[in-house]
């Protein structure tokens, strides 16, 4: 990702603030020009809880690192972040691979926010669940990538580049090679990642006698049953805006942040066609009136 990307949708007011029991949020590498801290600085000023679990990844290579990046709407995360804190949000950090760093306070505080391992939360209706980020339980991180890549129009694009990868192999008097096979390789791969990474971590949830675990880290959110234990995964900043929340009844949801603002912004922008629309159709009838009247006094006269 790179500073030329268009800038984030200015925040709309069509989204209603919302409270939630508890909100998780993970992988928002600060300190990246992949965060997209604009997006979740608009998740935080429109959701409230009684608990914000942060799931490590939060702050990316805080030890000097060569292409850092900071940007002010790093710091407004974090600031907002703090708010809360004093606020009476009950904020939980746990650290993760990104921000290890942190690991070397556990057990401390700051500005009210707890540096932990990990934590173990209990929902509305009674079900404990273990918060870590996961890492801990990786083989190997970087496949999940491979997983997005395969979105519709990205394969056809890839058939698009196959067809004159191959092109150009024959002119060099290559055999054929096929790139989308290689991928597809790639994302089976992926997904046989993802369910090692799931049943590890579900397995972790058991052996400590938990009905659950919530965990971040291959930024893929999730809810799934994996044998007698659920599943939860809050996604990431980066690529997908999503974040796990915990209703007043127990119940968890991944919100998908990008998704729910583009909506409001759809609906914003239909609601200004209707409004011009409307506002055309006054102004035509007023110099249709004004026309008649004309009419009228020239008959007159
Ligand atoms: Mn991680």
């Amino acid at each position: 990702m790179t500073s030329d990307m268009p800038p984030a949708q200015p925040p709309t007011s069509k989204i209603t603030p919302q409270r939630y029991r508890s909100i998780w949020i993970s992988d928002v590498h600060l300190g990246t020009r992949g965060c997209q801290a604009d997006m979740l600085l608009e998740f935080l000023r429109l959701t409230e809880s009684e608990k914000l679990y942060l799931v490590g990844d939060i702050i990316d290579g805080w030890r000097m690192r060569k292409n850092f990046y900071w940007a002010q709407s790093h710091n407004d995360v974090i600031q907002k972040v703090l708010r809360k804190a004093r606020k009476g949000t009950q904020v939980i950090y746990i650290p993760g691979n990104h921000d290890e760093a942190a690991r070397e306070y556990l057990g401390l505080e700051f500005g009210g926010i707890k540096v932990q391992g990990d934590a173990v939360h209990e929902t509305a209706d009674g079900r404990k669940f273990l918060i870590v980020h996961g890492d801990e339980f990786d083989v190997i991180t970087k496949y999940a990538k491979w997983l997005a890549l395969l979105g519709d129009s990205a394969y056809n694009l890839l058939l698009w580049v196959n067809t004159w990868l191959n092109r150009i192999r024959r002119w060099f008097k290559l055999p054929y090679w096929s790139l989308s096979a290689y991928l597809k390789h790639k994302a089976k791969k992926a997904t046989e990642f993802i369910g090692r990474f799931e049943g590890a971590l579900a397995e972790e949830a058991k052996r400590r006698g938990l009905d659950g675990v919530i965990c971040g880290h291959i930024h893929h959110a999730e809810i799934r049953q994996v044998q007698t234990v659920l599943y939860c995964n809050d996604g990431d900043w980066v690529e997908s805006c999503t974040a796990l929340v915990e209703h007043d009844d127990g119940r968890l949801e991944i919100l998908d942040w990008a998704k729910i603002t583009k909506r409001a912004h759809m609906r914003e922008a239909a609601a200004e066609r209707l409004k011009a629309r409307k506002e055309a159709k006054a102004a035509k009838a007023a110099s249709d009136t004004s026309k008649s009247d004309l009419v009228l006094e020239s008959q007159d006269s």
